[in-house]
């Protein structure tokens, strides 16, 4: 059976990220989209831009991306992450800022005869938006015309049905889980619409001893250890 797979939110984090693609293709999935948050938090940055643009996976802009790009790597709310992607955008090569600015803030793409819309956050501020939970009422009012609403950024694997057949998912974070399960997340959508949350263990220890090189506290690889969401 045919499937379409959805990562996000990766971080830098290219072991997580080889895991997945290897767990992808040993399922024989080549068509692959991811949702944002290509850089921030751990080192690998350039590696994992390299390596996206190298499969021609589409992504789209997160708001760690769109800091960097736009704002200097400034995240007002987070001197953690502000710090983290300045830090990123001194080592950040030409051909990854390059790939970053080109990157569009949603994308409508066909899964299999559904119209489905891919946005890092949310329907209101497709960059920046926290959706732990949405009601139909905020589908009319934000006119979503699809029937799948795919979303990352909160790091969160989610999966939500409407009584119209609309449709809202979040396949979790690749690089950064927060859920509790320190294993990358990802999500499959199969040809007869069944949806399917994987999770593939990695050498998240790689990570942590490369940011600890780097000068950076424990508490920033934490999360990678507990599966739970740093703090802030
Ligand atoms: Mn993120």
């Amino acid at each position: 059976m045919n499937s379409i797979a959805f990562i996000s939110d990766i971080h830098g984090n290219i072991t997580a990220l080889d895991a997945v693609l290897e767990d992808l293709e040993s399922r024989g999935i080549n068509e692959v989209y991811c949702l944002g948050d290509l850089v921030g938090y751990y080192c690998f940055f350039n590696e994992v831009i390299e390596t996206l643009h190298r499969r021609n996976i589409p992504c789209i802009m997160g708001n760690h991306d769109f800091a960097i790009v736009h704002n200097n790597g400034v995240i007002e709310r987070s001197k953690t992450c502000t710090r983290i992607l300045s830090w990123q955008l001194n080592l950040l090569s030409e051909k990854s800022l390059g790939f970053l600015k080109e990157l569009n803030e949603r994308k409508e793409i066909t899964i299999f005869g559904r119209k489905a819309l891919c946005v890092h956050a949310g329907l209101v501020d497709p960059i920046d938006e926290y959706m732990y939970d949405i009601n139909g009422e905020y589908l009319r009012e934000n006119q979503f015309t699809q029937d799948m609403l795919i979303t990352g950024h909160t790091h969160l694997p989610t999966y939500k049905k409407f009584f119209d057949g609309k449709a809202w998912l979040n396949p979790g974070s690749v690089g950064q889980p927060r859920d509790g399960d320190n294993r990358a997340s990802y999500l499959v959508i199969k040809e007869n619409l069944d949806v399917e949350f994987v999770r593939v263990p990695y050498d998240y220890q790689i990570i942590v001893t490369e940011m600890t090189k780097n000068g950076f506290d424990d508490y920033i690889s934490n999360p990678l250890i507990t599966g739970k969401k740093i703090g802030l």
